[in-house]
């Protein structure tokens, strides 16, 4: 079977931009430069002294993991070094990252991204991801600013993951359809194995904290009960599958089917999860393989975007389900936690 590789394929699909002179192409190469690296370091965290916590604290209040910092490098200097983007956002750096070197004043593109999601679960060998979306710059010249990330996700140019498992894989959507590309370590390529995903209308898989349970809205705990209730005609109940890493349990259900909730909780009242570089790009994904995303009410691309490490809940995947789910939450939006 003739392999085609990332690059391979990019270039092919560049047709589909008419007016793009390789900018983007280009974009998704550096993020591909910079996720083969971070998959050599993940897939030998146990072995090397790069486990375990600096000792930091980032934006979020999380421990920072030496695996976290060291991805984040990665992606800053692959996507500097590419000068294909004016401007960077990590969930690791309070403020943005402006670029202002001679090839990036002049870059149409910027990038947000989480550079290791699931971060806490790599001592213990589960996997883990980066997830990306890239937005046409609004400003006009020079470093990038803020307002050019402060767009809704229905602005998104391309979105994507990696995800670090038994397999390194990325998967991406330019908003024709969603690719999925497994790293090939022997060659250091990746190849397109997963052409054209569409996510199954319903599947057998709910995924969410159920620890949060005595906080979460009626409408969720009313859900949950019918997904564990017996129904042959509905293969219920469905099965409880949360690892706690979300790029891993979005994965899984993006293949199989399912959703994945993280609503709002005691400790998140507005949700755990980041707009910008987590909900976005997923809910980009997930559209474009079929699924839906919303955050309980409202469709998540069309949130509006004001603050950089903004939060919002998330119910995202089949779309039978993500629609059985809104029944529950309007029908006791009213009812108090
Ligand atoms: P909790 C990891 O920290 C993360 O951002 C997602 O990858 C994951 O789905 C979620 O948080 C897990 O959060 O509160 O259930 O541990």
């Amino acid at each position: 079977m003739q392999v085609q590789t990332l690059g391979q394929f990019i270039i092919e699909k560049q047709k589909d931009f008419p007016y793009s002179k390789g900018e983007l192409s280009r974009l998704l190469r550096d993020i591909g430069i910079a996720s083969k690296i971070v998959h050599r370091e993940v897939n030998k965290a146990g072995l090397v002294e790069i486990l375990g916590e600096t000792g930091e604290t980032n934006v979020q209040g999380e421990a920072v993991k030496k695996l976290d910092i060291f991805a984040n490098n990665q992606f800053i200097a692959a996507l500097k070094a590419g000068g294909e983007c004016c401007a960077m956002a990590s969930e690791e750096n309070e403020d943005i990252i402006t670029i202002d070197t001679p090839s990036s004043k002049g870059a149409k593109y910027v990038v947000a991204f989480d550079p290791l999601d699931g971060s806490s679960n790599i001592d213990v060998n589960v996997s883990v991801g980066t997830i990306f979306s890239i937005y046409r710059r609004v400003s006009l010249s020079g470093p990038g600013t803020l307002e050019d990330f402060l767009q809704p996700g229905t602005e998104l140019v391309a979105a994507g993951y990696v995800i670090y498992g038994s397999s390194t894989m990325l998967m991406y959507t330019t908003g024709k359809g969603v690719n999925g590309f497994t790293l090939d370590p022997s060659i250091g390529e990746f190849c397109l194995s997963h052409p054209d995903i569409k996510t199954p209308k319903s599947g057998m898989f709910y995924s969410l904290n159920e620890g949060n349970h005595l906080r979460f809205p009626e409408g969720v705990k009313k859900y949950i009960k019918y997904c564990q209730e017996e129904d042959e005609a509905t293969n219920r109940p469905y099965s409880s599958r949360y690892i706690g890493s979300g790029v891993a349990d979005f994965h899984r259900n993006l293949l199989k089917g399912g959703i994945f909730i993280y609503p709002s909780t005691a400790k998140s009242p507005k949700g755990k999860l980041r707009l910008l570089y987590e909900c976005n790009p997923l809910a980009f994904i997930i559209e474009q393989a079929g699924g839906k995303a919303t955050d309980g009410k409202n469709r998540i691309l069309e949130l509006p975007l004001t603050e950089l490490h903004q939060r919002t809940p998330l119910f995202i995947g089949s779309p039978d389900m993500v629609d059985k789910a809104m029944e529950y939450m309007a029908k006791y939006a009213e009812a108090k936690v």
